[in-house]
């Protein structure tokens, strides 16, 4: 698994020494630091078929968003935490718009910028496969914590067709909503 990083928006070291123990039997693959919560979501395409998973985990260094997936069209992509925890196909537009709970523009590079929900972007490889992990020290999984993302609503994960420019408000001209992964709390 590689690491997967935008700049200085995600300056996170992935560490050596995976895996969290979740129980007896479970071991949830997880390469971030100190992780102490974690959940799991399936990651469904425009036809409402489940393509891969993406997992939250909580951890020192922040929120740790890791996506494994197969069967994408390959590319570079864009992916983005949504407002809403709602994966509705073909369009997936009740996922919302990007998390912003803090009334800022789209984009790394946007001076009026970024969303809290904003990520670097993901690269697909020629077989389609994706597994990737990045850190936000700007999303939280702790109720009652800045950018806490298990709020009301939930939140979803969202990949596009395309690459996100990193400065284009509200979206970074990334295209349709290609997979979908939602998050809701228990
Ligand atoms: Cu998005
Ligand atoms: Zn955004």
């Amino acid at each position: 698994m590689k690491k997967w990083i935008y700049g200085a928006a995600a300056a996170a070291v992935i560490l050596s020494g995976c895996g969290m123990q979740m129980g007896k039997e479970e071991k949830i693959p997880v390469m971030s630091e100190g992780v102490t919560t974690a959940v799991e979501s399936d990651l469904i395409n425009t036809e409402g078929e489940t393509v891969g998973t993406v997992l939250l985990t909580g951890g020192k260094q922040g929120t740790g968003i890791r996506i494994t997936a197969e069967g994408l069209e390959p590319g570079v992509k864009a992916i983005h935490i949504h407002e809403k925890g709602e994966c509705t196909p073909p369009d997936f537009k009740s996922a919302g718009a990007h998390y912003n709970p803090d009334q800022k523009e789209h984009g790394f590079d946007n001076p009026k910028g970024f969303h809290a929900g904003d990520l670097p972007n993901i690269e697909v490889d020629e077989e389609g496969k994706v597994d990737l992990e990045t850190v936000s020290e700007y999303l939280s999984l702790k109720e009652g914590h800045p950018g806490y993302v298990l709020d009301e609503d939930g939140s979803a994960v969202v990949v596009h067709a395309g690459p996100d420019d990193y400065k284009t408000d509200p979206a970074g001209n990334s295209g349709d909503r290609i997979a979908c992964a939602a998050f809701n709390k228990k």
